[in-house]
């Protein structure tokens, strides 16, 4: 039986990945920061599953705290590790720059590290991200395409994902980096864009929730599907040599698309009126105001455009996004309905 830690695994892909990994027959460890009120929601059904709890295990443990990840590194000894444990938010990063720098980049050092001391060679996945591509232009962006980080997420992200490159050209590691695309899910964080806006259109439909408020309507982002993301992680540590692929749908919408999206499902057909902070959505309907924008949501420097080309995951690792943006928007509000 083969054997996989995770880190971040209470989280949206963590928690996804996981369902994988036990259908596919691994036993699945994986790594839980200590908090104050539980945080395994995302993982709890497959824990109290009593068919699959036995094939998973937890430790407590951080990224910020080499003695853990050493004590467990040397404990599980692992063939496959997904490093996908991260602060994963582009603005708090910004108001976290130092705490995220720890996490996302000198954590992804401590792992490896880690693997080169304990004297084990697990293959090895890292949670890159279209983030390096930040702010170049309105073209698709490829394996090939030059980094312009825009946030300190980003920067951290980078240092991440140079570093294993690094430790694969100097130690022979197989280790890849999956520089994936938004991907979303019902399980996504409620302060992502694509969440917050499937909750509030559920909470505006059950006449709970006035109005959203939302930062820049004009961001496009290449929006796919989690459950579909992970499984191309999984495909990158299956190959017979290791590599860095892009992994996205090609399409790209704008947060403002997102929204009309969204109410769309819920029989809503939003107009926009005014301009920049001034913008409104408003219901055709019924003249009310349901979309505003708040600058407070604005970032210090954005990214304007992201559409990824994933011909080579596509061809390499005969991977394919099948959810479509309106599918996952659909997907996304039911569940929140369904919530309310
Ligand atoms: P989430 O925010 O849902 O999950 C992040 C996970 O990291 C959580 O389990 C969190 O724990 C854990 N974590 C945070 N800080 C630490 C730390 N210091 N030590 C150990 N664990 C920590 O992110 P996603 O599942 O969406 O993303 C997974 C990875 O992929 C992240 O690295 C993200 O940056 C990257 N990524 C995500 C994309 C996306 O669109 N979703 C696209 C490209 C890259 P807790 O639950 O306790 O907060
Ligand atoms: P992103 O995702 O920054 O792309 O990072 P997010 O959903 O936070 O933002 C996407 C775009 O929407 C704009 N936006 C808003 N965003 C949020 N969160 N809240 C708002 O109210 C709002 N209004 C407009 C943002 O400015 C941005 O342009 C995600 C994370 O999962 C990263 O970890 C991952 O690396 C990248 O995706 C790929």
């Amino acid at each position: 039986m083969k054997k996989a830690l995770i880190t971040g695994i209470t989280g949206q892909d963590g928690s996804y990945l996981t369902e994988l990994l036990v259908e596919q027959g691994y036993e699945v460890h994986g790594i839980v920061r200590r908090a104050s009120n539980f945080n395994t929601h995302r993982i709890d059904h497959i824990y109290h599953d009593s068919d699959s709890n036995r094939y998973l295990h937890l430790y407590y443990g951080d990224l910020t705290d080499s003695s853990s990840l050493n004590r467990i590194l040397e404990q599980v000894a692992p063939d496959e590790i997904y490093n996908l444990g991260a602060q994963s938010h582009v603005h708090i990063s910004f108001q976290m720059p130092d705490f995220t720098t720890e996490a996302n980049a000198v954590g992804t050092l401590r792992i490896l590290d880690a693997i080169k001391e304990v004297g084990i060679s697990p293959r090895f996945y890292q949670a890159s991200s279209s983030e390096l591509f930040g702010g170049l232009g309105n073209t698709m962006q490829s394996e090939s395409t030059p980094f312009y980080p825009r946030s300190p997420y980003a920067c951290a992200k980078l240092y991440a994902y140079w570093i294993t490159v690094n430790y694969r050209e100097a130690y022979g590691l197989f280790a890849c980096n999956g520089i994936l695309f938004n991907h979303e899910s019902p399980r996504r964080g409620e302060i992502f864009i694509t969440r917050k806006v499937s909750r509030a259109v559920a909470r505006v439909s059950r006449g709970k929730q006035e109005r959203l408020y939302v930062g820049n309507l004009n961001a496009r982002r290449d929006w796919g599907y989690a459950k579909e993301y992970v499984h191309a992680m999984w495909l990158m540590l299956q190959q017979p040599a290791p590599d860095d692929y892009v992994v996205a749908t090609g399409e790209t919408h704008s947060v403002r698309e997102l929204c009309e999206a969204a109410f769309e499902h819920v029989g809503i057909d939003l107009v926009w009126k005014g301009e920049g902070v001034d913008e409104r959505g408003i219901d055709r309907r019924t003249g009310k105001v349901l979309v505003e924008v708040d600058p407070k949501y604005f970032r210090p420097t954005e990214v304007d455009f992201l559409a990824g080309d994933a011909s080579k995951a596509r061809k390499k690792l005969n991977w394919e996004p099948k959810t479509r943006f309106k599918e996952l928007v659909s997907l996304m509000v039911e569940h929140d309905l369904r919530q309310e």
